[in-house]
């Protein structure tokens, strides 16, 4: 069956087009440096918000309009793997991401569950057999359930710690079934409301536990995907213990983990964290941690996690500049993390968002590229520095110096010489790249 008759396939018409249907700046097979935008892009869909979400908020319910509305139960799961498959077609997506939760209802009782899992991944895996679009990660529900209320793996209760474990194991032999490219852990409810009732050392220990129990798994069942954790500091909890890629990374050194797992970083996490997209992304790229994208953004003025689509191009191309100098993301991708407005509730706008999100990161890897290709910042950041290239900068990076040796430096120093930082010219750069683009120049 057919739920978004109305719609052809998407295709690239160039940023003259008025198609509200076509790519404007995202050509799957246009060269930049070297790759097609739809290897450097390695776009996904993210199931939960494009087929499963019914854009409830906290003060209405939902308001989404959806072709597989009159189903439900499995059957509703059934069709909405049908319309998935032919969004992904349509929109020509490499990718999608789900948990278990949004591809199947969850039964009475676990051995249900997982029953019902089963089934709707036989037909995922037939969906694929005749689809290019193939599973970048997947990852399970450990926080809507009322039963994960106090966490999962840092629960209060065994009980829920054991529960959790098991569905994470289902999940690790579903991403085999599928051949998922990553694993994702995202904290869920792993954090506290408060320290008053928390014992926050063992919950640490027993997440770092988990974490290692669930390498071990992958191992034993020859699952080879990348771990991913993917980090954020609030919401739904006070302070969630995975808060940013650097108090992640501490956690994965503490417990043994920093080789089993890159992170997946979220563009509306890291400003909840107080970071930019790209201090993130930075972050983990220069400590060899940088595996995948949840491409989306928060608003500017408001303090939670709007997962909107991604439309800021200045974000995209700061984000891409870090994506293309790490070389890539390798097995990780772009997954659009990111959910219409309530008030954009008809099925197009799902082909609408994609295409805003899609033609803004195009936009931003060209943009990128550019810059990367002139040296346009590479030049002004390696003449800032250039003081370690020579003399005491080169003994201080050889660690050819010491205490002695740098006051005997500073003692006979007349006058330092400081240059300035021209933060406003740099910008007036970055501009001026963008706006070439736009010129298609
Ligand atoms: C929630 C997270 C979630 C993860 C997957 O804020 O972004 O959607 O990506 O569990
Ligand atoms: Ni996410
Ligand atoms: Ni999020």
């Amino acid at each position: 069956m057919a739920y978004f008759t109305n719609i052809d396939k998407i295709k690239y018409e160039g940023s003259d087009s008025t198609n509200p249907f076509a790519f404007k700046f995202y050509n799957p097979e246009e060269i930049i440096g070297g790759k097609t935008m739809e290897e450097y892009l390695r776009f996904g869909v993210a199931y939960w918000h494009t087929f499963t979400e019914d854009l409830s908020d906290p003060f209405g319910v939902g308001t989404a309009v959806r072709p597989w509305d009159q189903y439900n139960g499995m059957d509703l799961a059934k069709a909405r793997v049908e319309a998935a498959f032919e969004f992904f077609e349509k929109l020509n997506v490499p990718y999608f991401c789900f948990h278990d939760v949004d591809i199947a209802p969850e039964g009475s009782s676990l051995k249900e569950s997982n029953e019902n899992l089963d089934e709707i991944t036989a037909m995922i895996k037939d969906y694929m057999k005749d689809s290019k679009t193939k599973l970048l990660w997947n990852t399970v529900n450990n926080f809507t359930h009322p039963r994960f209320v106090h966490g999962a793996a840092s629960s209060n209760s065994a009980d829920v710690y054991a529960y959790a474990a098991a569905k994470v194991k289902k999940g690790l032999e579903i991403g085999k079934e599928l051949g998922a490219e990553n694993y994702v852990f995202w904290g869920g409810r792993e954090g506290y409301e408060t320290l008053l009732n928390t014992d926050m050392g063992l919950e640490l220990d027993n997440l770092g536990r988990f974490f290692n129990m669930a390498v071990d798994y992958a191992k034993e069942i020859g699952f080879d995907a990348q771990f991913l954790i993917e980090p954020k500091p609030k919401e739904p909890t006070s302070h969630q213990y995975d808060f940013d890629v650097a108090s992640g990374y501490a956690f994965l050194q503490k417990y043994g983990l920093q080789n089993q797992f890159k992170f997946n970083i979220e563009a509306n996490h890291a400003t909840l964290a107080g970071h930019t997209f790209e201090h993130e992304l930075h972050y983990a790229r220069v400590n060899g941690l940088l595996g995948s994208v949840d491409a989306n953004q928060g608003h500017p003025l408001l303090g939670w996690d709007t997962d909107e689509f991604p439309t800021d191009l200045y974000a995209t191309t700061l984000a891409m500049y870090e994506i293309i100098k790490n070389g890539g993301l390798g097995r990780g991708g772009l997954n659009f993390d990111a959910k219409v407005r309530r008030g954009s509730f008809a099925p197009e706008d799902l082909f609408h968002a994609h295409i805003a999100g899609m033609d803004s990161f195009a936009v931003g890897l060209k943009v990128a590229q550019k810059l990367l290709d002139d040296r346009a910042l590479e030049n002004i950041i390696e003449e800032r520095y250039s003081s370690f290239n020579e003399g005491i900068g080169k003994d201080i990076v050889d660690g050819r110096t010491d205490f002695h040796k740098l006051e005997e430096h500073a003692l006979q120093l007349k006058e330092i010489p400081q240059q300035s930082g021209q933060l406003e010219r740099i910008k007036s750069v970055l501009n001026q790249y963008l706006l070439k683009a736009y010129a298609g120049e």
